[in-house]
């Protein structure tokens, strides 16, 4: 990551640039600022410490380093492959963010729900709620307007696979 090293004579003082590769940020000289000179009036061991860039300027949830370290997508464009969803959105839900067709376009989820009906007055107010045990309710929905019939309502099941539910009036 340092530039060629010049040669030089004893005692000539060299100036040292730390350049980071792609996806890194330069931090720090092991005791001094960025760029060293450096006396050369005995052989010297200098370290320049780099670190993973950690911004997203492009706000696709994936970092600098990330991008362009570990997944080879474009730093500065939300959507490397132009499929509509985010890099990040792609990495985390298991598709290839650099490959237009491996995209959650693809992605189809079904789940069951239950169906909850219920006689809800015209001008009342209503929450449904829920419980596991019939001893401790927990609202579901609230504030929901009545229409002088019934109402329905669909709840997936995805989380909770069992429980009950019932109408309070509110
Ligand atoms: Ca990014
Ligand atoms: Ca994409």
């Amino acid at each position: 990551m340092l530039p060629p090293e010049r040669q030089s004579g004893s005692n000539t003082t060299v100036e040292l640039t730390a350049t980071p590769d792609p996806g890194y940020l330069f931090s720090k000289w092991t005791g001094d600022a960025n760029p060293l000179t450096v006396r050369l009036d005995t052989n010297k061991t200098i370290n320049a410490i780099f670190v993973p860039d950690g911004r997203d300027p492009d706000t696709d949830g994936l970092t600098n380093y990330q991008e362009l370290v570990v997944y080879h997508t474009n730093p500065d464009v939300w959507d490397t492959d132009d499929d509509g969803f985010s890099d990040g959105y792609e990495v985390t839900s298991g598709f290839i963010p650099t490959d237009p067709n491996s995209s959650p376009n693809t992605q189809l989820v079904i789940y069951t729900a239950v169906e909850v009906r219920f006689g809800a007055g015209l001008g009342k107010s209503y929450r449904v709620e829920s419980s596991m045990d019939l001893v401790n309710w927990a609202p579901v929905e609230e504030h929901l307007a009545g229409t002088g019939g019934m109402i329905a309502r669909l709840y997936s099941l995805q989380e909770i696979p069992k429980r009950y539910f019932r109408s309070v009036r509110e």
